[in-house]
């Protein structure tokens, strides 16, 4: 997949400003820092497309970018940031986990950890609500450039064995923003799962349609009580 045009749509602090146009949406979910920005604009081949909060962990909106005047990359606000306030986090939690119960459009979730340590416990909260609300993802594991090879195949076959419980998650990826490493495969992951969520009569759109309304208001949803950013 060619990446041709990037244009910045809306960045929406609520599940109501979101596009009503029905496209696919990859969404890119990390901690703060952990190189969410530099990825997208690794893969967007822009140097500045994602835009980067110079306070991080006040970034609260939802910033889609739509690619090729098809589909939106979705750019998550990281979670993780110590001084966010407790309420401030539990706005977060609420915002997201909604996105990821009622957003039909979700076709696929980049969950981007650092490559030197691995899913760190909130990464795998993440983790967990994309396998529970049946979020096809892959997991990237960035800085790859600055893990000492022999780290990153101990963290990477740590990873592969920590993943096999989950139904949902389709690769592993050591990627570098500096190097480009793991770009190609990235993208070839991405685009083999915009297929199925651009024909709405496919079987997965409206598997994910019966249970998201089977799920809707499930007093078992994960999150409710922990708050994650
Ligand atoms: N060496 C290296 N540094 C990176 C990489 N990705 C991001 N960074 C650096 O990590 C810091 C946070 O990156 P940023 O993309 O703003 O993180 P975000 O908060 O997740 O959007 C910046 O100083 C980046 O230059 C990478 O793949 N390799
Ligand atoms: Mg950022």
């Amino acid at each position: 997949m060619k990446i041709v045009t990037v244009d910045f749509a809306v960045g929406a602090a609520n599940l109501h400003q979101l596009p009503k146009n029905g496209l696919p949406e990859i969404v890119f979910i990390g901690r703060s820092n952990v190189g969410k920005s530099s990825l997208l604009n690794k893969i967007a081949h822009r140097k500045n497309a994602a835009r980067i909060s110079s306070t991080p962990g006040k970034t609260r909106e939802l910033n889609y970018y739509l690619i090729n005047k098809q589909f939106y990359f979705v750019d998550l606000p990281g979670y993780g940031y110590a001084k966010v306030a407790e309420h401030v986090k539990a706005g977060w939690t609420a915002l997201i986990e909604n996105y990821f119960l009622t957003r039909k459009q979700i076709a696929f979730a980049v969950q981007i950890v650092d490559a030197r340590l691995g899913p760190t416990d909130l990464d795998n909260l993440m983790i967990g609500w994309l396998d529970f609300y049946e979020i096809p993802f892959v997991l990237v594991m960035t800085k790859a450039d600055k893990t000492p090879v022999s780290r990153l195949q101990m963290q990477m076959s740590a990873v592969k064995t920590a993943m096999s419980k989950y139904r949902f998650v389709h690769g592993i990826i050591p990627f570098s923003a500096v190097t480009g490493e793991g770009r190609g495969d990235l993208l070839t992951i991405i685009e083999d799962h915009l297929v199925p969520a651009q024909s709405p009569s496919s079987k997965k759109f409206a598997r994910r349609d019966v249970y998201l309304s089977s799920r809707r208001f499930s007093p078992k949803e994960p999150g409710r009580t922990t708050a994650v950013a």
